[in-house]
């Protein structure tokens, strides 16, 4: 059994450090000292293409972050994004706004970057932002500008053209920055990230502003009759005093039980909630609550003061998400930016930095406290060479080996069904604060009562380098809390990458369903796990050796703990590759 007697026996060895080594760029505050681009040196080795995903979205070269304005628009969708245009890193000063469309979520095509800095409201940076389409169906684009000294405004943005289903060209408007810094206590460069508009009951526009104001941290609401000149609303939509900067909010309106998406700027049915998402530290973090309309605030359901406590959208590297109402389909869609994990170097040499992960569909649980997500239906248009096994079962220790397809580049559903549920070990509401920790002491090689079990994936034939995506399940007084972990600390014998055990926890009612699901989509270096249908999402980045100097791994359904656990249906698909912005894309239109 070379997986278990490979891995460390306590779960504690290895690196398991979530923030000293990240190579997370901090945003807050920002050191505005030129950083110029290096030189890009010849790429040396095979990673650049190797660690290429395959069909997650990336511009063909360059630096990418936050996704910006999504929308769809006469047929097209686009999917604005931070860019630089000039190389591999975020650098003071360069970034600007790339541009994508497809007609399927899937396939790409890159145009030309709608806006670059050349302005005195944007002259440091054309920083993120949201798209909105206007009652009469013109799309828009508020994004945040830094002018000189790190002073952040909000600058709006047309389309020269709104016939052009492509939308190429955008023009900044004259009265640029429509928004400034001007708030009592207000830290001006840490005022950023507008969401998209919804209209309030009285008719006027309101956009949200990720702020730091006082100790606070808020998101500001605006009021527009227009979407021209804006006012701000005496109190925030809502705020903090523990946290980091909220950067990236979202605000959307979601219906319980319900997986169709509403848009923001018509009427919200009764019995709908609202979900505030925010990005703070390291987490794309969220409130479920109501919107009060009199108050025009949000009025979370239960009020947690330790943010350490908020449900995350992906409890791995995934940052600045942003959803949008997806008329074509009427659902809601979500997607992130999953930044490379490996060193900055690397990057440069690499030519490229940073994905998108695959755009998933979010909606909330039928008891209204949580969101569940799961990829979109088109992904699945790049499935191919299906294979399906039924009724495995796996003792403790049992390994049994995935084969048939290309385990770099795969789909995988697996339901793993509870024999019994007598051996599930009791729970400690501490390790909610810190999932990430205890994903380090409870590591696949560490038995349990129920669990561990999941997936091995990209593992080398003699087990120096394997990921692991697994499950615990405990007993907490009247309910059960699964333990969903990414552990990505024997991912690469590479010393380079950051590799932690990202974890997260979820609720599930057992004595009811016995049936845990995980679905894995891995492409190349990037890892999407989705734990009980969508509850707990954790994305990961990955550079196994194996990857790039073999060429070949294997890929395990396992189980380490004394229950019995069986896979009534396990399916697993090779993914093709998307065509994404593919270098001559321009000329497809
Ligand atoms: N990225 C942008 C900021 C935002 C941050 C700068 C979040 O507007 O706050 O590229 O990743």
């Amino acid at each position: 059994n070379l997986f278990f007697s490979n891995s460390s026996s306590n779960g504690s060895g290895g690196r398991c450090s979530l923030c000293p080594q990240s190579p997370e760029v901090s945003f807050c505050p920002l050191s505005p000292e030129i950083s110029p681009c290096p030189q890009s040196p010849e790429v040396p080795y095979i990673v650049s293409t190797r660690y290429r995903t395959a069909y997650h979205f990336q511009p063909p070269r360059n630096w990418i972050n936050d996704p910006c304005g999504l929308m769809y628009y006469k047929g097209i969708y686009h999917n604005f994004y931070q860019y630089n245009p000039h190389c591999a890193l975020w650098c003071w000063g360069d970034i600007a706004w790339g541009h994508s469309v497809s007609t399927d979520l899937v396939n790409w095509i890159q145009l030309e970057p709608v806006i670059e800095p050349d302005n005195p409201s944007d002259i440091d940076g054309c920083w993120t932002g949201s798209a909105t389409i206007l009652s009469g169906g013109q799309p828009v684009i508020l994004y945040t500008g830094v002018s000189r000294d790190n002073c952040q405004v909000q600058n709006l943005l047309f389309p020269k053209n709104p016939s052009d289903p492509y939308l190429r060209e955008w023009t900044k408007a004259g009265n640029n920055p429509v928004i400034q810094p001007v708030v009592p206590g207000l830290n001006r460069s840490c005022f950023r990230d507008p969401t998209t508009g919804w209209i309030g009951p009285d008719g006027l526009w309101r956009i949200a502003v990720g702020a730091q104001l006082y100790s606070y941290n808020a998101a500001l609401l605006y009021k527009s009759e227009d979407f021209l000149s804006w006012t701000r609303v005496d109190h925030p939509l809502y705020s903090h005093n523990l946290s980091n900067m909220w950067e990236c909010p979202d605000f959307f309106a979601v219906l319980p039980g319900n997986n169709s998406g509403l848009d923001m700027s018509v009427s919200i049915p009764r019995g709908a909630k609202h979900a505030l998402k925010m990005s703070v530290g390291y987490f794309d973090k969220y409130l479920i609550g109501v919107y009060d309309l009199k108050r025009d605030a949000f009025v979370p359901d239960t009020i947690v003061d330790d943010c350490r406590l908020w449900l995350r959208i992906d409890y791995g590297d995934f940052y600045a998400s942003k959803s949008f109402f997806d008329s074509k389909k009427g659902r809601r869609i979500i997607w992130g930016w999953s930044q490379e994990a490996d060193c900055r170097s690397d990057d440069v040499a690499k030519g490229w930095a940073g994905i998108h992960t695959i755009p998933r569909t979010i909606w909330l649980d039928s008891d209204g406290k949580q969101l569940l997500q799961w990829p979109v239906d088109e992904i699945e248009s790049l499935r191919t060479n299906e294979i399906n096994h039924q009724g495995l079962e796996l003792n403790k220790g049992d390994m049994f080996e995935i084969n048939g397809v290309d385990t770099f580049q795969a789909d995988v559903e697996i339901y793993f069904e509870l024999t019994s549920i007598n051996a599930a070990e009791p729970f400690d509401p501490s390790w909610l604060l810190d999932p990430e920790k205890h994903c380090c002491e409870a590591g696949a090689s560490v038995h349990g009562g129920i669990g561990p079990f999941g997936l091995v994936i990209l593992a080398s034939n003699n087990m120096d380098e394997h990921t692991v995506v697994h499950f615990r399940v405990y007993k907490s007084q009247q309910k059960y809390m699964i333990l969903m972990c990414s552990d990505l600390r024997r991912s690469s014998i590479r010393p380079s990458p950051y590799t932690p055990a990202y974890g997260g926890f979820f609720e599930l009612d057992l004595a009811k369903e016995r049936k845990i699901s995980l679905r894995t989509l891995i492409d190349r270096s990037a890892v999407e796990s989705f734990g009980g249908g969508g509850r707990v999402c954790i994305t990961s980045r990955v550079y196994p050796a194996v990857l790039a100097d073999v060429g070949r791994a294997h890929m395990y359904a396992f189980n380490n703990g004394s229950a019995t656990v069986r896979v009534p249906q396990l399916s697993a698909w090779t993914m093709r590759n998307a065509h994404v912005n593919v270098e001559n894309g321009r000329s497809a239109i």
